[in-house]
């Protein structure tokens, strides 16, 4: 019969965009194209969804500069999905466009970074269309972009989060020096430094240590710029500890666990390590065979308490005390050949093509609809 069609989705309204179409040259250079036909479609920066030229390495960083979908998209090249984000009009495609289009794709890869791709919103137009897709769903996108949430259904499952608060939009807006007690009550628990972030952002945009009372202002405005619901959380001193999740036709696995050593972890991170995930973790990570097993059956309990599909990388702190507490899950990972999923997967004897053909075969025995 005819060969599965994917299609790899890419780019996107996203301060991350260029580590999207990076990864995207990665997957159209490692996929099997005896098993699968392969359609490139790039969204720009503005949103406009486009077909791509197949052409992974016009996709490459060129003087520490990231690429982007425009450089791949003939400027006379179809549009698929016209969108105008900036305006409030709804913008009407030609009758039917976005089924048609997507009618001809068997599964959508899609990587994506953020609000609009990894957050739910296009696995939700990937449901209404009826087209399966690699990866979570609408429910686990949305979890794994909000860390409130991420920790409040972690707890209910049984697994160890580290202490946070939340400072909510109109707590601020009603009230900001009692936003600020909040914060300095917390301190007084769990001392200082602490973290501020954003609860809905990806990587570490955002993200202020504070060191104390006088850095807490400046910490929440930054924190706001990009999410106006914040989070609060205490420094946690121990190891940092990572497991992928793969879903197989029996179930989900865990990888061999990696560890990210001090200094990556922190302020110091490089543009690969910051932009691309790679390099500094070691994997496997020296555990006790106990640890491992340990971490490993959390991994497999995240993916099941977030209802993830596919895939996910899990992220702990192994603390002095022995205990492994988690920190957060990514359903989409850095997903380079050097990224800390693959490179985990690797180590655990599935190298990169098979992993993209592993995670497509799962999407394909999942048909639309409730599961
Ligand atoms: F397709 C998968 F496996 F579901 C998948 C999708 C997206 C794996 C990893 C990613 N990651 C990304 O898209 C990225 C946010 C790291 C870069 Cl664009």
């Amino acid at each position: 019969g005819r060969k599965p069609r994917v299609a790899v989705v890419f780019g996107g309204r996203s301060s991350e965009h260029g580590v999207s179409v990076v990864t995207a040259a990665s997957v159209l250079r490692a996929i099997d194209r005896d098993k699968y036909d392969v359609l490139p479609i790039g969204i720009t920066s503005e949103g406009r969804w486009a077909l791509t030229a197949d052409e992974p390495e016009r996709m490459a960083i060129t003087d520490r500069r990231m690429p982007s979908v425009e450089q791949v998209t003939d400027h006379d090249g179809a549009v698929l999905l016209p969108v105008d984000p900036a305006s409030r009009e709804v913008v009407y495609t030609e009758a039917g466009a976005v089924p048609k289009a997507l009618g001809e794709v068997d599964v959508v890869l899609p990587l994506l970074h953020g609000p609009y791709g990894e957050d739910g919103t296009l696995q939700g137009l990937l449901e209404l269309s009826g087209v399966p897709y690699v990866g979570a769903g609408v429910l686990a996108s949305a979890v794994g972009m909000d860390k409130e949430y991420m920790k409040r259904i972690f707890t209910s499952f049984g697994l160890k989060v580290g202490p946070y608060t939340v400072i909510r939009p109109r707590e601020w807006e009603q009230d900001p020096a009692a936003a600020r007690r909040k914060v300095e009550e917390f301190a007084q628990i769990h001392g200082w430094p602490l973290f501020i972030k954003p609860t809905r952002a990806g990587s570490s945009i955002g993200i202020s240590k504070v060191d104390g009372p006088d850095e807490v202002d400046a910490a929440l405005a930054e924190a706001r710029r990009h999410d106006p619901k914040v989070l609060v959380e205490a420094l946690l001193r121990g190891r940092e500890i990572e497991c992928g999740v793969l879903e197989f036709a029996d179930g989900p696995r865990a990888s061999v666990p990696a560890e990210i050593p001090p200094a990556a972890s922190s302020d110091f991170y490089d543009f690969d390590a910051k932009y691309i995930d790679s390099a500094e973790g070691v994997v496997p990570a020296p555990l006790t065979e106990e640890q491992t097993e340990r971490v490993r059956r959390l991994a497999v309990e995240a993916f099941e308490a977030a209802s993830c599909e596919g895939l996910v990388r899990a992220d702990f702190f192994l603390l002095d005390s022995g205990e492994f507490v988690i920190n957060e899950i990514n359903t989409m990972p850095g997903f380079t050949p050097i990224s800390m999923y693959p490179r985990m997967w690797q180590e655990s004897g599935i190298g990169y093509t098979e992993l993209i053909d592993l995670l497509i075969q799962a999407a394909l025995r999942r048909s639309t609809g409730l599961r």
